[in-house]
């Protein structure tokens, strides 16, 4: 009898749980428009023609949670010259039919269902796809969890997105992108030595956070070839978590490799007790001393809403 009562209580428990989990899942409408236009792409104001997601570079944040479904459209814009495509690395679906190019002025959807946690790259695949992600079509799509926040995957008391991506001279030709030639600087979220007021007298944002809070960084390859090593230079990372999977840990981490088309959730805790600042570099320093440098300022002024209420790529 008792024996009965408590598997009943388990299937009920059960169901409850399955039940919440069918309601919790949700369709996310995502739309961009791919826009060719000049952009801005340093702290001085200069511009450079782009092709862009949502005209900026990276595009929109997307963010879902585990099990939700997508529900994307894409307008290439009639004034636009070339064809561009979506491609999700979220998602789980056919090369030839969801990621197939579209022309101006034409319109593409799909959907699919995002099953896997992490911080993935989106990025346009059409030919050739090196110069359409030189050019600055990419962006990023974090998908949480759907356990939540855990001991092991710690609810951070700021989030920030990273994106690092190429600068190619102005009419690089297309092979050239290919083989990455013509490269003359590196952005980061769209912009030279964007949150880097010590290498530039021109940028005005930095990174922040309040001494000894938990800031977790997705940080997203963007480039066409080459390899970011990531390293917090007067710190060490906390917690590493590959593609920004909580069940991908690794501990005390000085310098991780991020491939390209590669992201990972970075965490780091400042000391308590004092002011302190960090470098946040691509150690290939060819890289680094070309734009690839971002301050995390740590202090009691940090702006409280810098890396809050959705407020994770600064732009
Ligand atoms: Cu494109």
């Amino acid at each position: 009898m008792k024996n009965k009562t408590v598997l009943r209580s388990i299937t009920l428990a059960l169901g409850a749980l399955a039940m919440s989990a069918v309601v919790q899942a949700e369709v996310v409408k995502v739309d961009i428009s791919v826009i060719e236009k000049d952009v801005v792409i340093d702290n001085a104001g200069n511009t450079q023609p782009m092709w862009t997601f949502g005209g900026e570079i990276p595009g929109p944040l997307v963010r879902v949670k585990q099990g939700d479904t997508v529900d994307f459209t894409m307008v290439n814009g009639k004034d636009n010259k070339e064809s561009h495509s979506m491609d999700f690395h979220a998602a789980v679906v056919d090369v030839l039919d969801e990621f197939a190019p579209v022309k101006p002025g034409k319109t593409k959807a799909f959907k699919f269902e995002a099953n896997h946690p992490g911080v993935f790259i989106y990025h346009c695949g059409s030919d050739a796809m090196s110069e359409h992600i030189g050019r600055g079509m990419y962006g990023v799509i974090i998908v949480d969890p759907k356990e939540g926040y855990s001991a092991d995957y710690p609810k951070p008391d700021r989030e920030y997105v990273l994106v690092q991506g190429d600068l190619f001279k102005e009419g690089t030709k297309t092979e050239d992108y290919t083989k990455n030639e013509g490269k003359q600087a590196n952005l980061i979220n769209g912009k030279v030595f964007h949150y880097d007021p010590v290498h530039d007298a021109n940028a005005s944002l930095a990174l922040q956070s309040n001494p000894g809070e938990l800031v977790r960084i997705f940080f997203v390859n963007a480039q066409v070839t080459d390899s970011v090593a990531f390293h917090p230079i007067a710190g060490i990372w906390d917690r590493v978590y590959d593609n920004g999977n909580p069940k991908n840990i690794s501990h005390g981490i000085q310098t991780y490799m991020v491939a390209p088309a590669h992201a990972a959730a970075f965490d780091i805790v400042s000391p308590k007790d004092r002011a302190t600042n960090n470098a946040i570099v691509d150690h290939q320093m060819k890289n680094a001393l070309t734009g690839a440098i971002t301050v995390l300022m740590n202090n009691d002024e940090a702006d409280p809403k810098m890396g809050r209420e959705g407020n994770l790529i600064l732009r």
